[in-house]
């Protein structure tokens, strides 16, 4: 049985203050979920502080970005060992801000994913068409091609440790979610690509969270769909009280 995940993606917002008080916020109100892992994925110069104010509450720290290489001479960049350093246990990888905004290629998240996995990292490797895509009817193809490009040479024992989200690019920020069959029909779809890729019991394992516009008013209803299991949350993250919402209507 997979147990749903709800992750807070907080992008480029908050200052210390903001994200001291925001982990707080949600720390505090953690005890009221009852099923649903909470993470919260704050700036990276805010790691630290977040974990300190996240300490002793079962919420997990993750970061939103790292580069593949283990250090040297990459100006601005940051390491997996970094993130583990200042308590990070989670990275999303592949978001398509990243991908569409900054030119990050399939390659690149792969290699990433590698040496998220190398360092004890849990990867949320994200997929998701553009909306001309969709409209052209490319959805399926866009998937399988970021699948397979994301994820090639994983192992079965490293693809159960990871989470996959998809995030159809068109909802994002938006306001316009995905509708619960459309978000369905991509995740069985990724679903069916693991199994194809690994086998049934490794494609069961795997928590495939949505992520566009997600809300408390429509998180129930994503979160039944039987492939569904959680939610990757943008700009209601940044609110404690629409977080938990999320989280309390699994
Ligand atoms: C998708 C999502 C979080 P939002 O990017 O990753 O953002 O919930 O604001 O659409």
């Amino acid at each position: 049985m997979r147990r749903t995940l709800i992750a807070g993606n907080w992008k480029m917002n908050t200052d210390h203050a903001a994200a001291v008080a925001l982990a707080e916020g949600v720390a505090k109100g953690s005890g009221d979920v009852e099923n649903a892992d909470l993470l919260v994925c704050p700036p990276s110069i805010y790691l630290e502080s977040v974990g300190k104010a996240l300490d002793g509450s079962p919420v997990a720290l993750g970061a939103q970005n790292m580069y593949a290489q283990p250090n040297g001479a990459f100006t601005g960049e940051i390491s997996a060992a970094m993130l583990t350093d200042v308590g990070a246990e989670y990275v999303i990888l592949g978001h398509s801000e990243r991908r569409n905004i900054m030119g990050e290629t399939n390659a690149m998240v792969n290699e990433k994913t590698l040496a998220a996995l190398e360092a004890g990292l849990v990867p949320i490797v994200c997929v998701g068409e553009l909306l001309e895509q969709r409209e052209g009817g490319k959805t399926g193809e866009v998937i399988a091609e970021q699948f397979a490009g994301s994820l090639a040479s994983l192992t079965a024992d490293q693809v159960t440790k990871i989470v996959i989200a998809y995030e159809p690019v068109w909802a994002i920020g938006t306001g316009k979610v995905a509708t619960p069959e459309q978000a369905e029909e991509v995740h069985a779809d990724l679903r069916r690509l693991l199994k194809e890729s690994y086998n049934d019991e490794i494609a069961d394992k795997v928590r495939i969270l949505y992520g566009g516009s997600v809300k408390p008013s429509n998180a129930a209803e994503l979160m039944s769909q039987p492939n569904v299991d959680g939610a990757l949350v943008g700009g209601a993250s940044l609110k404690p009280e629409d977080f938990l919402g999320i989280a309390k209507a699994v």
